[in-house]
């Protein structure tokens, strides 16, 4: 059985290394530097250390299960260029709204995903094991959740099929509305959006419209639910630096336009207060576009 990553990033490269090490087939699909990096080898450090040889290449090939990990903006251009291929099951396992939704507008057998599994690049091909996370399945096309399940299990990548995938991509995306801009504009690692009384002000606001759209939209939420999901996350990351943080940093564009930004229009459509994220939109992508990017 052969599986391909489709954007052997920080996440990506730490599933895939699993994946093979359980045994199957793997091929990453990278660019730029690091596709020439995991040409000579992918190390990988923290909660493991090790080094190994993989198949890394530039294009998708035919494959059983194809694991999506590029960056939300990608998605659209990754799913025509897998639709050139024999892809097999699609399982996205990107932050943000919208991901399966495009994929399914040029593929079949779309699986949504989420997963807490923290993984940062350290350099080109190595990328540091941070945390072990839990890590959701549901299918959105065809019924093909169960067989990605196995497989990740196998690989000792603790994961779940749910039936309420849908809902569990938006309060991962809340979330990350809530704590990434915070930390990229600031400057900060996840803990001090709840150790700093007037970041947690801000959060708990963002939390709570995003809370509001999640209702409007129809998915069951708790009282606070999300507001504590916040705090629980920043707690149990706080020495994190958030991808979009680490995004910033780089001068990389940001996935807020997915996060954020998909939170504003929906919200908009609905009628709901969203302004507090919309400030966050704009001053992230507002501070992108001045970079250039
Ligand atoms: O998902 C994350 C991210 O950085 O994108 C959190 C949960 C905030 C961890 O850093």
């Amino acid at each position: 059985m052969r599986i391909q990553i489709f954007g052997a990033g920080a996440l990506g490269s730490l599933i895939g290394y699993m994946i093979q090490k359980a045994g199957y087939d793997v091929v990453f699909i990278a660019r730029g530097k690091q596709l020439e990096a995991l040409k000579r080898k992918l190390v990988v450090k923290g909660l493991i250390d090790d080094e190994v040889n993989v198949d890394a290449r530039s294009k998708p090939v035919d494959a059983d299960l194809t694991l999506l990990t590029v960056k939300a903006y990608d998605t659209e251009f990754a799913a025509k260029t897998l639709a050139k291929v024999k892809c097999g099951i699609v399982c996205s396992l990107q932050n943000g709204i919208g991901n399966e939704e495009i994929l399914l507008k040029y593929l079949k057998n779309v699986v949504g995903g989420v997963t807490t599994y923290g993984a940062n690049i350290v350099d080109y091909g190595i990328v540091e094991f941070a945390g072990e996370g839990q890590t959701f399945v549901g299918d959105f096309d065809g019924y093909n959740a169960e067989a990605v399940a196995e497989i990740l299990n196998n690989s000792k990548i603790k994961t779940e099929v749910v039936k309420d995938i849908k809902r569990r991509i938006w309060l991962k995306a809340v979330i990350n509305a809530a704590i990434n801009p915070i930390t990229a504009l600031c400057n900060v690692r996840n803990g001090k959006v709840v150790e700093v009384d007037e970041l947690w002000n801000l959060a708990f606001k963002l939390a709570k419209e995003g809370e509001n759209v999640m209702k409007a939209i129809g998915f069951k939420i708790e009282d606070n639910e999300v507001v504590n999901a916040v705090k629980d996350v920043a707690i149990k990351t706080r020495n994190n630096k958030s991808s979009m943080l680490q995004d910033f940093e780089k001068g990389k564009r940001t996935e807020i336009e997915f996060i954020n930004g998909a939170i504003v229009d929906a919200g908009k459509k609905l009628g709901l207060d969203v302004s507090i994220n919309e400030v966050m939109l704009k001053l992230v992508r507002g501070a992108e576009i001045a970079r250039g990017i």
